[in-house]
C-alpha cells in the first residue's frame, strides 16, 4: 500500500530537472533580466596597468556626458569609509584604488548613468595620471628585496610574503625518509585557471530611503554571508538588508567572493536613491574576479622497495594576487591542501607552505574545488605516478598496495582528517576492467613498434566535501553548518527552502526527492526555493560540494520532524495511541491492521482542520544541521590517449570514470555533474591558461585566448558507479559536485606522460599544449617547476 518511491520521484529516481523547464525555454530569471522602475546603470573603469602610484584622477569630462548621474572615485568611497573592505581570509581589499593600482583590471572609478552605453562612454573620458612601478607577477619576484612592496597600505607588512604555514609531523616524516629504500621527487606548477561561468557577475542595488530597506539582487553563491558582510562593511542594519540571488548562469566558485562592484553599486544606489544595475563584461570577469590555483608544488616520497609508501614531504608556494581574498575555512591558510594523499595509507607526512602577494587579481581561489583540494589531488596523483615509475612498478598495482583498505575505516590520515568509508580497491578494479587495463601494456608496445604513442593514466582520490562540522570549520568566525525549512500546506503540497544556493546543480529537483523519500509526498508537489535572505533560513551557501552533505541532510531532518508531528496527528485520526502507529512510505497505519491507515496528505489536512487537543496547528519545520564529519567520496579515473609524435597533439581514445558518492539522490543529476566536471578537467589539462607578461598584462582575458571546450573538442566519458553509503549522513549521501574537476586533470596528464615518458621527461605542466608535449618528447626535458615559468 505504500507509494512507489521511484514513481513519485523519490531517491534513486532519475527525475528530469524541473528547473530546465524554464532554462531551455529561455525563461530563466538572471540578474540582468531584472528591470526595476527608474533603474540606472553602472560601469566600472578598470586599471590598464598592473602596478602604479595614482597621481590624479580627473573625472570632469565624464560628468559632462549627458545622462551621467554620478561618477565615483576611490576618494569618494574613502570619505564614506568604503574604499577598503575585509576579505574572507582576514586581509583587506581595495574596493576602489585610492593610493595605488595593484593589478591590471583593478577598480579605479565608476560611472552611473541612464544606460550602460552612456556609462561606458563616460568611463573612457576619465583621465588617470599615474607613476608606474615595477611589476611582480610570480612568487620568486615577490621575494626579491629589490622589488617594491605591494601592500604598503598595511602596517606590519614589511615584505610581500603573506604567510608561512605548516602541518603534519616533521620528526616522524624525517625518520620515514631515513628508512626509505627509494626517494621519489616531483615539482610542478598548477597554473592559474578561471571558473569563467557563462554569466559574469553583477548586481542591482535598490536602496529605499523611505523604508530604509536595501535590496540587492546579485550573483552570489552565499547570500546570507553577503548580507552579513554588507551589514558590517556598509554599517547598515542586517534586518534591513535583503539579498536575492536569482537564477545563476553557473558559479563554479567564481560567485563566492565579495566583489568591489557589488559594494560600489550599493553606495551608488544610496547616493542616487535609484536602483543601480552593474553587469560585468567577460573581460572584466576574467581579469578581476576570483581565479583558481596558481600554486607551485614540490614534494618527495619515501618508499620501500616492495612499493609501500613510508612518508611524504610537500612544499607549496602560492600566488594570491594583490589581496589575500581566498574563500576558505579560517583555520587553514591554504584551504584543505592537507587532504592530500587521504586515500592512501601514508604513515607520516609534513606539509609546509608560503603565500605571496603579486600584482595579479586576488583569488577566490577555489574553482570547482573544496578549498585547494584540486591542487592537492593533482599533485598527489602526479606524485603517485612518478613514484610508481621510480620503483618500476605498475601504476594500478602501486595504487592497490597503498590505497586504504575497506577494513581500515574509520581511517585517520597523516594530516589528521578522519575518512570514514569507501571501497577504493573495488572502484579501481571496476575502472581497470572497463578500460581494458590488463591488455594495455601489450597494446602500447605493439603500437610503439609502429610509431604510434599510446598512454594510459590513472587518477584515484578521495576528497573532503561538506564543511562543517562547526567545531573545525568557520569563515570569519561564522560556524559552518546549514539549514532547511519545510512547510506543508493543507492539501499536502509544500515549499522547501534551504540556506544553500543552486547555480545549476539542480537543487530544485533533488531536494524535493529527499522530501519524497522521507514523507512519500510526490516530488512534483514540493517547490524548492533558495537564495532570498528574507525567506530562506540562514545558511553558508553552496560551494565545496557542501550542499548535499549539509543542506541536503537538513532537508531530511526537517522532513523527519514533519513526519514525527504527522504521526501524532495520525494517531489522533485513527484513534489509537502513537505507539501503535506504523509508517510505510506515504502512509501511517495501525500496527497489526494495515488496512486502517491515513496518508501523509490526510495528516496535512488535519494539521489545519482537525488537530489533536493541545497541538499547535500547522505542519512546518526548520532544521539546522551541523554534520559530525566531512563526507568522503571516491573517484577512480582512467584515461587512454594517443599522442602524435610529429605535432605533440593528443587525443583521448577512451575515458572511464568510476565515482562513489554514496547513495545517489538522482543518478542522472550525478552523471551530469561528473560529465561537466570532466569537461572542465579536460579543458585545464589541454587548453586553458591565464598567464601574465612581465608588465602584468593578463594574457587570457577573453574567450579567444582563454578557451572553453565545446561539444566538438570534448571527448566522450564512460561513467560507472560504486555505492558506499556515508555512515553519518541521514540519507547516506556524499558530495559529488567537484569530484571530476578535482580528480580529472591528473588522469589526462598521467596518460600523456605515460605515452611520452620513455623519452625521459618526468613532467609537463598544464595545459599540455602540443608545443610543450612535442618539446618534452623530443628533448626528454621536463617542462615544469618554479618561476619564471615558460610563457608559450
Ligand atoms: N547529488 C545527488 N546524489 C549525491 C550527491 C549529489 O543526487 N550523492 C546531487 C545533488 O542533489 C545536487 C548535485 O548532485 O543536485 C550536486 O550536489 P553536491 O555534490 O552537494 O554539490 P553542491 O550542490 O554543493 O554544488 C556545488 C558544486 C561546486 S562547489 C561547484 S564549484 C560546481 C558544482 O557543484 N558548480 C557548478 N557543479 C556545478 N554545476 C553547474 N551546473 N553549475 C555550477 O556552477
Ligand atoms: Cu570551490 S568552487 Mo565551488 O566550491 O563553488
Amino acid at each position: 500500500m505504500s507509494v512507489d518511491e521511484i514513481k513519485i520521484g523519490g531517491m534513486g529516481a532519475s527525475r528530469r530537472r524541473v528547473e530546465d523547464n524554464r532554462f531551455i525555454r529561455g525563461k530563466g530569471r538572471y540578474v540582468d533580466d531584472i528591470v526595476l522602475p527608474g533603474m540606472l546603470h553602472m560601469e566600472i573603469l578598470r586599471a590598464d596597468v598592473a602596478h602604479a602610484r595614482i597621481k590624479s584622477i580627473d573625472t570632469s569630462a565624464a560628468w559632462e556626458v549627458p545622462g551621467v548621474r554620478l561618477v565615483l572615485t576611490g576618494e569618494m568611497m574613502a570619505a564614506r569609509n568604503l574604499a577598503w573592505m575585509p576579505t574572507l581570509s582576514y586581509d583587506t581589499q581595495a574596493v576602489m584604488a585610492t593610493d595605488k593600482i595593484r593589478f591590471q583590471g583593478q577598480e579605479i572609478a565608476a560611472v552611473i548613468a541612464d544606460d550602460p552605453y552612456i556609462a561606458k562612454d563616460a568611463c573612457s573620458r576619465i583621465v588617470v595620471e599615474y607613476e608606474q612601478l615595477p611589476v611582480i607577477v610570480n612568487p620568486v619576484q615577490a621575494q626579491d628585496p629589490s622589488m617594491p612592496l605591494i601592500r604598503d597600505d598595511k602596517e606590519n607588512q614589511p615584505t610581500n610574503k603573506i604567510f608561512d604555514w605548516e602541518i603534519g609531523d616533521k620528526a616522524r616524516t624525517d625518520k620515514a625518509f631515513e628508512e626509505a629504500d627509494v626517494i621519489s621527487k616531483l615539482e610542478l606548477h598548477y597554473p592559474r585557471s578561471h571558473p569563467s561561468p557563462l554569466e559574469p557577475c553583477g548586481s542591482i542595488a535598490d536602496y529605499d530611503r523611505a523604508t530604509g530597506k536595501l535590496t540587492v539582487y546579485m550573483t552570489t553563491q552565499a547570500p546570507h554571508i553577503i548580507r552579513a558582510a554588507v551589514a558590517m562593511v556598509a554599517e547598515l542594519p542586517e534586518h534591513m538588508i535583503r539579498i536575492v540571488s536569482p537564477d545563476l548562469g553557473g558559479g563554479f566558485g567564481n560567485k563566492v567572493p565579495v566583489y568591489p562592484g557589488y559594494v560600489i553599486s550599493i553606495l551608488a544606489s544610496i547616493l542616487t536613491e535609484r536602483p543601480v544595475k552593474w553587469i560585468e563584461d567577460k573581460t572584466g570577469n576574467l581579469i578581476s574576479t576570483g581565479f583558481g590555483r596558481d600554486v607551485y608544488l614540490k614534494g618527495e616520497m619515501a618508499l620501500r622497495k616492495d612499493g609501500k609508501i613510508l612518508g611524504m614531504r610537500m612544499h607549496t608556494v602560492s600566488d594570491h594576487g594583490a589581496f589575500y581574498a581566498d574563500a576558505q575555512p579560517t583555520k587553514f591558510k591554504i584551504g584543505l591542501m592537507h587532504s592530500t594523499f587521504a586515500c592512501y595509507d601514508v604513515p607520516a607526512a609534513h606539509l609546509t607552505s608560503e603565500g605571496y602577494y603579486t600584482n595579479k587579481a586576488p583569488g577566490g581561489v577555489a574553482y570547482r574545488c573544496s578549498f585547494r583540494v584540486t591542487e592537492a589531488m593533482f599533485f598527489q596523483e602526479r606524485m603517485i605516478h612518478a613514484a610508481a615509475n621510480d620503483l618500476g612498478m605498475d601504476q594500478a598495482e602501486f595504487r592497490r598496495v597503498n590505497l586504504v583498505k575497506d577494513d581500515m575505516f574509520p581511517y585517520r590520515t597523516a594530516f589528521g582528517f578522519l575518512t570514514d568509508s569507501g571501497q577504493y580497491e573495488k572502484c579501481l578494479e571496476v575502472g581497470m576492467e572497463a578500460i581494458g587495463y590488463r591488455n594495455f601494456k601489450q597494446e602500447q608496445e605493439e603500437a610503439r613498434k609502429r610509431g604510434r604513442l599510446l598512454g594510459i593514466g590513472i587518477s584515484t582520490m578521495t576528497e573532503p566535501l561538506g564543511a562543517g562540522n562547526s567545531r573545525e570549520y568557520d569563515i570569519l568566525g561564522i560556524k559552518m553548518f546549514d539549514s532547511a525549512e519545510l512547510r506543508i500546506h493543507m492539501t499536502g503540497k509544500g515549499i522547501l527552502r534551504t540556506g544553500a544556493k543552486t547555480q545549476g546543480q539542480g537543487h530544485e529537483t533533488t531536494w524535493a526527492q529527499i522530501v519524497a523519500h522521507e514523507l512519500g509526498i510526490p516530488a512534483d508537489d514540493i517547490v524548492v526555493e533558495e537564495g532570498d535572505t528574507d525567506t530562506a533560513p540562514f545558511g553558508m551557501g553552496t560551494y565545496a560540494s557542501r550542499s548535499t552533505p549539509v543542506a541536503g541532510a537538513a532537508v531530511a531532518m526537517a522532513a523527519r520532524k514533519i513526519r514525527a508531528k504527522a504521526r501524532k496527528i495520525a494517531a489522533h485520526l485513527l484513534e489509537v495511541s502513537e505507539e501503535d502507529i506504523e509508517w510505510e512510505l506515504g502512509r501511517f497505519y495501525v500496527r497489526g491492521n494495515s488496512d486502517r491507515g491515513v496518508t501523509i496528505q490526510d495528516c496535512a489536512l488535519a494539521a489545519y482542520s482537525n488537530m489533536p487537543d493541545g497541538m499547535e496547528p500547522g505542519l512546518e519545520s526548520t532544521s539546522y544541521y551541523d554534520p559530525p564529519n566531512l563526507t568522503w567520496p571516491f573517484a577512480a579515473y582512467f584515461c587512454k590517449v594517443e599522442v602524435d609524435p610529429q605535432t605533440g597533439v593528443w587525443d583521448v581514445l577512451n575515458f572511464v570514470a568510476v565515482d562513489d558518492c554514496g547513495v545517489r539522490i538522482n543518478p542522472m543529476v550525478v552523471e551530469g555533474q561528473v560529465m561537466g566536471g570532466l569537461t572542465e578537467a579536460y579543458a585545464m589539462a589541454n587548453m586553458q591558461y591565464i598567464t601574465f607578461d612581465e608588465s602584468g598584462n593578463c594574457i587570457g582575458s577573453n574567450y579567444m585566448d582563454y578557451l572553453l571546450p565545446t561539444a566538438w573538442e570534448t571527448p566522450g566519458f564512460e561513467l560507472h558507479e560504486v555505492v558506499t553509503p556515508c555512515p553519518h549522513h541521514p540519507i547516506g549521501a556524499k558530495g559529488v559536485g567537484e569530484c571530476a574537476t578535482v580528480a580529472g586533470p591528473a588522469a589526462f596528464v598521467n596518460a600523456v606522460m605515460n605515452a611520452i615518458e620513455h623519452a625521459g621527461a618526468r613532467n609537463v605542466d598544464m595545459p599540455l599544449m602540443p608545443n610543450r608535449v612535442y618539446e618534452a618528447l623530443h628533448t626528454g626535458n621536463d617542462i615544469s617547476g618554479m618561476p619564471p615559468v615558460r610563457v608559450d
